[in-house]
């Protein structure tokens, strides 16, 4: 696939300086609120963030799985993340922290929230997702551009980052025992953050003695 084959091709690049922009606003708001955070309670619940605005070449492949034409419109319209912020926290509770600070900080406009930890996705993936839109302003008007931030523990990244390698390896045909396999691991992901949440709340204990 190539990127001649997108109809509107000529706008793409001033979309993607319109991602850079928007996950420029997005990593130093989120940093702040991070710090800040960390700053009244005297602990970080953040291992690490990453941050990637998806390639033109993954959206292409993306639109099409979806069925959906080549288009510049497309693009906008059904690509919910092309800008993408990966929070990793520490414990299964962390997550939960970091999901209300976003919600009730009045810069961020929730858009869509997608719990795949409640209810986790048939191939075994957990994580929150969020879709926030964040304005920017460009020619003296304010555009709104959405940006999903996944946040997920160290073992449930561990588990996705494999997933996605191996899903990769396969393209779409993934063999059952392979994904009955990956399945079943997510189910011991699950039970490892439900047991080092509930050593955590000891810990915790331990600290105010
Ligand atoms: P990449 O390479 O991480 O960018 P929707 O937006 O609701 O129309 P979509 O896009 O499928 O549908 O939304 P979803 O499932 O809420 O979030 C998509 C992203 O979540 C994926 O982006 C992955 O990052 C992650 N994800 C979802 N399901 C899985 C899974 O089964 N395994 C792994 N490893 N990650 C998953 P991309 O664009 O698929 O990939």
């Amino acid at each position: 696939m190539t990127y001649t084959s997108i109809i509107g091709k000529e706008k793409i690049p001033e979309l993607m300086l319109k991602y850079e922009f928007a996950l420029n606003i997005l990593e130093t708001q989120l940093n702040i609120l991070i710090k800040e955070f960390s700053f009244l309670h005297g602990y970080n619940p953040v291992e690490h963030i990453k941050s990637r605005i998806k390639e033109e070449a993954s959206a292409l492949k993306k639109l099409e799985q979806k069925g959906y034409a080549l288009t510049y419109y497309n693009i906008v319209k059904h690509l919910h993340d092309m800008i993408g912020i990966r929070i990793v926290c520490s414990f299964l509770s962390d997550i939960y922290d970091i999901v209300d600070l976003i919600k009730s900080s009045p810069q961020f406009q929730l858009k869509e929230e997608k719990d795949y930890i409640k209810y986790p996705k048939e191939s075994g993936y957990i994580s929150y997702h969020l879709l926030v839109l964040v304005p920017i302003c460009l020619n003296n008007t304010i555009e709104y551009v959405e940006a999903e931030i996944q946040i997920r523990t160290m073992a449930m990244d561990f588990w996705a980052s494999l997933d996605h390698k191996i899903q990769y390896k396969f393209s779409k045909d993934l063999p059952k025992e392979i994904s009955e396999q990956l399945y079943d691991f997510s189910l011991d992901i699950r039970h490892l953050d439900q047991k080092m949440n509930q050593l955590n709340q000891i810990v915790k204990l331990y600290d105010k003695k």
